[in-house]
Order: structure tokens, then sequence, then C-alpha cells
């Protein structure tokens, strides 16, 4: 019979690496990613490990707080992650079922499914039924709110870090004229046979999104990533409708509930979970049993190496985001080949630490 793994402790780390291209978006600016390194221990000796992402240095004591909250309540208990999904929902909903408390969960059942797969001695994405292989990726270490001239040399730069096929450029600068230059100067530097992506991190109103977006709509872009405020559905809907470029959304989603009803809104063409927001390894197996039953093209947002077993496992996997954010924490990073990433053929998901950097970046 397979061992059944039973959780003993758990041990959380909070870091925050410097970014080798500061962020510049509507959201914020950043220099540093902060994350927190989640380490559950088991009885039968298996570790599993994942991570999070929570851009925010000072919101990360709630996060560990509703992690060490969570974990308290399954210590000598089977790790189960579905009945610890669904055991947490029942008690966090007092605290509320989004935010924080689904971020921490995430966080925990991502770790599970890690430990899980290595006491199968399988690879995360053979035990959820695929296999491990190429994910097709695109690169979106830059192009952010950044100065138009410097534009081009930076698409190219990031073409050629991993003969990539797809690049995601930042828009929403303050006036449509520069946004255009912007579009015309990635397009000139990588040719037309490179995708570009692009976003607009939720930075316009309703009114401006619709102006700004039929202006762009004949520049060639692969897809608008949240052009307004993502839960505001019914105008994603009416934006989904008029544009024909594809309108992509996710990343802010929270969970499989919530994810079904952007999907019946039709508020988009195109869906990027996060695994932070989605509900970690077993919220976006729901999620992504949705879109693939609506034909919904689904990609990723972060967490490229817990993404990539899962597009591996997902009916309707489109592209990977691509990132080196944080890289340097992980002791063997998956391979990028032609523009593809690797998803590693060893049991887990493929996560451990380099310990070194995780002193030199502690926080
Ligand atoms: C993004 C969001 C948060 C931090 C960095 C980047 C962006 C993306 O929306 O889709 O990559
Ligand atoms: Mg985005």
């Amino acid at each position: 019979m397979t061992q059944q793994l039973t959780l003993e402790s758990i041990q959380v780390r909070v870091v925050s690496v410097p970014l080798n291209r500061p962020l510049i978006a509507k959201i914020g600016q950043l220099e540093d990613w902060p994350l927190i390194l989640i380490d559950i221990y088991t009885k039968e000796g298996i570790i599993g490990r994942s991570y999070l992402e929570p851009y925010r240095l000072r919101s990360i004591p709630a996060i560990v707080h509703s992690i060490e909250d969570i974990a308290d309540m399954f210590k000598g208990k089977p790790l189960a992650p579905l009945d610890v999904y669904g055991e947490s929902m029942r008690s966090l909903h007092l605290v509320g079922r989004e935010g924080i408390t689904l971020i921490a969960l995430s966080g925990i059942d991502m770790a599970i499914w890690d430990a899980l797969s290595k006491a199968a001695n399988m690879p995360l994405a053979t035990l959820l039924g695929g296999s491990p292989g190429p994910v097709r990726a695109y690169n979106s270490n830059g192009l952010w709110l950044k100065p138009l001239e410097e534009l081009g040399d930076e698409a190219a730069a990031l073409v050629s870090e991993g003969n990539y096929s797809a690049i995601k450029m930042r828009l929403g600068r303050t006036s449509i004229k520069d946004d255009v230059k912007a579009i015309a100067n990635v397009r000139e530097a990588v040719g037309d046979d490179v995708h570009i992506m692009s976003d607009f991190n939720q930075g316009m109103a309703f009114g401006e999104a619709l102006l700004r977006l039929h202006a762009l709509d004949d520049q060639g872009l692969y897809w608008f990533e949240e052009p307004i405020v993502y839960d505001n559905l019914e105008a994603c809907a009416q934006i989904t409708r008029e544009i024909k470029t594809p309108i992509q959304i996710g990343e802010n989603i929270y969970g499989p509930r919530e994810f079904y009803k952007a999907v019946v809104a039709r508020a988009a063409d195109l869906y990027m979970p996060d695994l932070m927001r989605i509900g970690g390894v077993t919220g976006w197996m729901r999620s992504a049993s949705i879109a693939g039953a609506a034909g919904l093209p689904l990609s990723s947002h972060l967490y490229p190496e817990v993404s990539a077993h899962l597009m591996r496992a997902s009916e309707s996997a489109d592209w990977i985001e691509s990132r080196d954010w944080g890289l340097p924490l992980i002791a063997e990073p998956f391979d990028i080949k032609d523009g593809n990433i690797i998803v590693p053929d060893r049991p887990g998901n493929g996560i451990s630490w380099d310990e070194v950097a995780v002193k030199r970046y502690a926080i």
C-alpha cells in the first residue's frame, strides 16, 4: 500500500530577492521580490515544498499567521489535499474565503502535493495523470512602463534569453500614442514571428479601456491582459465582445468558484490563474476542468515550477509565464529549451532550496 503521509510540522521562512529588471507597472513599482518559503515536514520523513509571492512585504505577517493557523489544524493528521482544502475552507470562512486565507491555503496545498508526489516517487505531472515534458512559454521578465527608447533592446534580449517565441510587454501609458510607439519599438526589434502579449494591470477605467483597446485592436498583439479591474465581470464581458484581440484575465481570481463565475459571465477569451490565488494545485485542477469543458485556453501566472506540471495535466493548456524573479532561491531550476519550460523528470514539483541564497536574502 502507498505510504500515508502525516503532518508533523511546518517551517515558514521569509526572503526578499533583488529583481534583475525592476518592476514598473500600474500596480506599483518593485525593486525587490518578497517570497514566503514553505517546508512541510511529515512523520514519514518526506518534505513538501512550495513558495508564495505576496508582492507586499507588510502583508507577509498576516499570511504567515494564516499558514500556521491551517497547519495547526492538521498536525498529526493525514495529508490529503482535498480534505485539507475542504476543511480549511469550512473553518476559514469565518475570516473570509478569499484573500489572505486562500493565499495561505494555496501555499500549504502546493507543498502537500509536492510531498505526495515524492511519496509516490513521481513528478507531480505524472501523479496527476500527465507526464514530464515541454510547455510552451512566453518571457515576462521585462518591458515594464519604462522609457520608449529602451524597449527595443530589451525585447530582443528577452527573446534570446531562452529562444522564446513569445514575450509580454506592459501597456497603459498616459497617451495612446505612446502605447502605439512602444508596440512599434518592440515589434521592430523582435520581427513578425514573435508573439507579443500585452498587460494593462487593471490600469484603465471602463470607458478609457474601450477607447484604447479599439485604437490598439489592429496592432497585432496576441492578447490584452487585465484592461480593467478584474472582478467587474459584466464590463470585462462587454470588452471581450467588442474587441477582436483576445482578452486575458485570471491572475487575481480567487478559487474555482470565482473562476466559474467569470467563465459563465464570458468575462474573457483566455484565462491565466495564479497558483497563490486559485487555491494551489487543488484549486488549479478544479478550475482547469471548468476551462477545459468550456473550451477556454488556460495559461499560468507566476509560479512556473509548479504551473509547468499542471499545464501538462490541463486539457486546454496554453502558455506558461516564464520569469526569473526569485529564481536564485531554487537549487535546481527547470531547463528552458527553444522557448519551452521543461518539466523536470524527478519526484515532486522539482523545488528544493539553495540554502546559501535563502540565508543571504532572509529578512
Ligand atoms: C504581474 C503581476 C504582479 C507582479 C508582477 C507582474 C503581471 C503579470 O500582471 O501578469 O506578469
Ligand atoms: Mg498580468
